[in-house]
This record gives C-alpha cells, structure tokens and sequence, in this order.
C-alpha cells in the first residue's frame, strides 16, 4: 500500500500588523530534513516535474505565487493540488508523479529527505505505470 499525498498546513506566528513567520521543524515534519531546494522564474508556458522517485518523500511550498501540482499514484489515482499560501506545502511520498506549473512570479521550496541522486528519479511514464 503506498502513502498518498496531502496537504501540510505550517504555523503561521504574527498579524496583519507584523507579518508572520512559518517554520518547520524536524521533529513535526514526515521525516528527517536532509535538503532544501527551490526553484524560481519557471515561465509559464513550462511544466516541470513529470517523473518520481523511488526513495525520495518532499514537502513543495509555493513561498510566493501560486503552483499548481498535478499527481498520480500507483493504480492510477489522480489529483490536482493548488499551493498558493506560504503556509501550505503538499507532501509527495515516494513513487508520487508528479508534474509542476507555475505563475510568473512564484517561488517552490522543496524540502526533501535525501540527497540529490539522479539513479532515483523514474523519469520514464511507462516504465511508472508497471509499479505495482
Ligand atoms: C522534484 C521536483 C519537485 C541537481 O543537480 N541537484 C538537485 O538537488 C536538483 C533538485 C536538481 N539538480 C539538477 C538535475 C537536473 O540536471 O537540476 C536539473 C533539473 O532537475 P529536474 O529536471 O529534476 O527539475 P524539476 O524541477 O523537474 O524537478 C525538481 C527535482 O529535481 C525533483 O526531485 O521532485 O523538482
């Protein structure tokens, strides 16, 4: 039985009058943080993702702008996710496809329980499919 991706809501500390601060801590993440990446000035008319791992769980946050995250799971369960708030990430356990668009001026954080391995990635959607 594989995980199914979900939406984490972060803390959101502060005010309209201050601004806020979100953190996430290791202790309430789904696992222990081991990288962080982001990406940035993705233009419109690009889908990124379109692959999953084998190993790999990630937690990807819109920090800014709005992204629009499309999975499928093992056995063909599909969803569409929409990040648009700094303090909602959607966790992608392994063996998530997914695939990634974004608005012009949005921000992705991903935080990611593994290293960057390129032997991880299943890039191929048909070689996706035959996972049981
Ligand atoms: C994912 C989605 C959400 C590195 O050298 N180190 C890294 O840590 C990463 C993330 C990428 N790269 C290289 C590998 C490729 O040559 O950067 C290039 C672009 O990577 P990719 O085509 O996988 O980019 P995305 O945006 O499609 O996917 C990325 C992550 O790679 C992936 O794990 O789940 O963001």
């Amino acid at each position: 039985m594989h995980q199914q991706p979900y939406l984490i809501e972060f803390p959101r500390i502060g005010n309209t009058m201050i601004g806020y601060i979100s953190v996430a801590e290791n202790e309430t993440l789904p696992f222990p943080v081991e990288r962080i990446y982001w990406t940035y000035y993705t233009p419109e008319s690009i889908h990124r993702g379109g692959h999953a791992h084998h190993r790999l769980e990630q937690i990807l946050i819109a920090v800014s702008g709005k992204i629009i995250v499309n999975t499928e799971m093992p056995g063909g369960q599909k969803e569409r996710f929409i990040l648009e708030t700094p303090h909602t990430g959607i966790f992608l356990p392994k063996y998530c496809w997914h695939e990634m668009h974004y608005s012009h001026n949005s921000v992705q954080m991903c935080i990611a329980n593994s290293v960057y391995q390129e032997s991880d990635y299943i890039r191929d959607y048909d070689e996706f499919k035959k996972i049981p």
